[in-house]
């Protein structure tokens, strides 16, 4: 039986893979990922553009609700605009670190001994904030509501950050809250608030990460129900 559609469908059939081949691929990607480490300590040595756009690209084909692909990546190289963003996430910073205002989330990251400092909002020679998009402005003045917003650009900002580590390069996802200054200094509209503020690049030669182990298989992933 056709089916009916009232809007464009088209036939889609991607690759089929042997369950061998797809386990073996799946394996390989795991095997990937599992060497990705956030990076604190970034080489100056400059990315091309190119680096980002494929990054993005990459993050631009994540799901989203309704499709309306509620994300804007703003990316710059300018220093004089890192020396900004820097300055005002370390002000903000200064107040979470100094007023110990939550005990309890202060121990907990005491194993990544993180500070107000934040050089590598300098060093790193890019800055990608990815911006969640409210709502989205229409073209006749009227605002188009988005739906899922914070789980599709947190997809998107997932494959990105898979997206780098495959390309070589290193990032962290540093998350701007409040931070809402941001959206001023890369010339964003009111409807959209900073999600995700990723520094990008290589990481330093002397770079260290905190000795962190993953949660075992059996904690991350629980089968219900018969077989
Ligand atoms: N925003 C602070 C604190 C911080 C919070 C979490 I949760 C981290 O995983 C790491 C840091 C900072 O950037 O230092």
């Amino acid at each position: 039986m056709p089916r009916t559609h009232s809007h464009p469908f088209v036939p889609y059939s991607p690759q089929r893979l042997s369950d061998g081949e797809g386990l073996r691929r799946g394996r390989e990607l795991h095997e990937h990922l599992e060497t990705r480490r956030s990076v604190r300590w970034f080489s100056p040595e400059p990315l091309p553009l190119a680096a980002i756009q494929t990054a993005v690209r990459v993050a631009n084909t994540a799901p989203s609700g309704a499709h309306h692909q509620p994300w804007t990546f703003a990316a710059t190289r300018d220093p004089a605009l890192k020396r900004q963003v820097r300055a005002g996430a370390e002000e903000e910073e200064r107040r979470f670190y100094r007023e110990r205002s939550a005990p309890q989330w202060h121990d907990a990251l005491a194993p990544l001994e993180t500070n107000e400092d934040k050089e590598f909002l300098e060093v790193a020679p890019w800055l990608v904030v990815a911006f969640a998009q409210k709502s989205t402005p229409r073209p006749d003045g009227g605002l188009r509501k988005n739906y899922y917003v914070s789980e599709s650009v947190g997809i998107a900002c997932g494959l990105f950050i898979t997206a780098l580590h495959t390309m070589g390069l290193a990032t962290l996802t540093h998350t701007p809250s409040p931070m809402a200054f941001l959206t001023g200094l890369f010339g964003r509209p009111a409807t959209e608030r900073p999600f995700i503020l990723f520094p990008v690049g290589h990481p330093a030669d002397d770079c260290e990460v905190p000795d962190l182990r993953r949660k075992p298989l059996s904690e991350a992933l629980v089968v219900v129900g018969e077989a």
